[in-house]
């Protein structure tokens, strides 16, 4: 027989297995730099589908724009309020200077094949960054390219010399500015929400950006040429923040890293014919757009260009950023010889 003190004991465990059970369930915040329909939101949809499917957590996304510029979610992240951020290192350089060495013009090779096994087995992405994104609070979860970056202007361009006072929009990060000025423009660094309206006013006549973003964001509407000389892939990051990712349980841990590893096989796969899709999107938009793919010889200026940003590279960053940069030629050999 129960009485009322055993019935009352069994409530109270009830209700504490119940609050127990609601506590192990979280929401987790993730905010990214794009549209949820461009490459980092369908990689966040991905993850998010992922750890929903496997655990009892869930995972809010937020888009650009929801929560503030690429800056402001990266500070959210350090601080916690996010558990989840993608940023590329396009703005992570002014926190982890060595994170611009992405931005070495025609270090990341063109052929998509080497691109990838270089991304899947980099050394550098996978052991170096790590410890200096850990410096910062953050525990690096992966690296992932985006797609070949092109330029957009006002007028044709197919040697630095028509590069001569254009102002320029690139990232925010001083080595972005160095090789800009090394292709022969005015660098003018800004955050994406202002690139469209300043476009648009003529404060700047140009920028860059990977094909399906140009495309999404319909830079054609407020420039005239695209130009592609394959001096870069738009590469990004995902990290979490370090003290929630390292109290997690070693369920969830995997949980995580499996959701990871899922949605990076899938923004690979997903790559495939974008580039050519955006840039026949852009032509059917606006005919009259110039879509120039310059030739190897015409190139040649601007890959000239390469020694003397590695240099300025170095000089910002020290003996960190030559191990980084030495570490990521040795991957990108590998990543070609494979
Ligand atoms: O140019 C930029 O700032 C943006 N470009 C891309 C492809 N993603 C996010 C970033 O903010």
């Amino acid at each position: 027989m129960f009485n009322r003190t055993s019935i009352g004991g069994m409530v109270a465990a009830a209700a504490l297995m119940a609050g127990l059970g609601a506590a192990s369930a979280e929401t987790w915040r993730y905010a990214h730099e794009e549209a949820a329909d461009e490459v980092q939101g369908v990689f966040a949809q991905k993850f998010k589908e992922s750890i929903e499917a496997n655990s009892d957590h869930t995972v809010q996304i937020f888009p650009f724009g929801t929560l503030g510029e690429s800056a402001d979610i990266m500070e959210q992240a350090q601080a916690g309020i996010l558990q989840f951020v993608d940023q590329s290192p396009g703005f992570t350089g002014a926190l982890i200077p060595e994170a611009q060495v992405f931005f070495v013009p025609y270090l990341l090779p063109q052929d998509e094949e080497t691109l990838q096994t270089f991304f899947r087995e980099s050394k550098a992405i996978n052991e170096i960054f790590p410890e200096l994104y850990a410096e910062q609070g953050l525990e690096l979860l992966t690296m992932f390219p985006e797609g070949e970056v092109c330029m957009t202007t006002q007028e044709p361009v197919t040697s630095p010399a028509d590069l001569n006072e254009v102002k320029f929009r690139v990232m925010t990060n001083p080595l972005l500015v160095e090789s800009y000025r090394a292709f022969g423009a005015t660098p003018t660094p800004l955050p994406w929400g202002e690139v469209y309206g300043a476009l648009q006013t003529g404060i700047i006549q140009g920028q860059e950006n990977p094909g399906f973003f140009l495309e999404s964001t319909k830079m054609y509407e407020v420039t005239d040429v695209i130009t592609c000389i394959g001096h870069n892939n738009f590469t990004t990051a995902v990290m979490a923040n370090k003290d929630f990712f390292d109290g997690l349980s070693e369920d969830d841990q995997k949980v995580v890293q499996d959701a990871i590893d899922a949605a990076f096989d899938y923004i690979l796969d997903y790559q495939s014919g974008l580039q050519e899709d955006a840039l026949a999107k852009i032509a059917e938009a606006k005919p009259e757009m110039q879509i120039n793919i310059l030739s190897e010889e015409e190139r040649k200026p601007f890959m000239e260009t390469a020694a003397q940003v590695e240099d300025a590279f170095i000089e910002m960053t020290g003996e960190s950023g030559k191990r980084i940069l030495d570490q990521m030629k040795a991957d990108l050999e590998a990543a070609a010889g494979n």
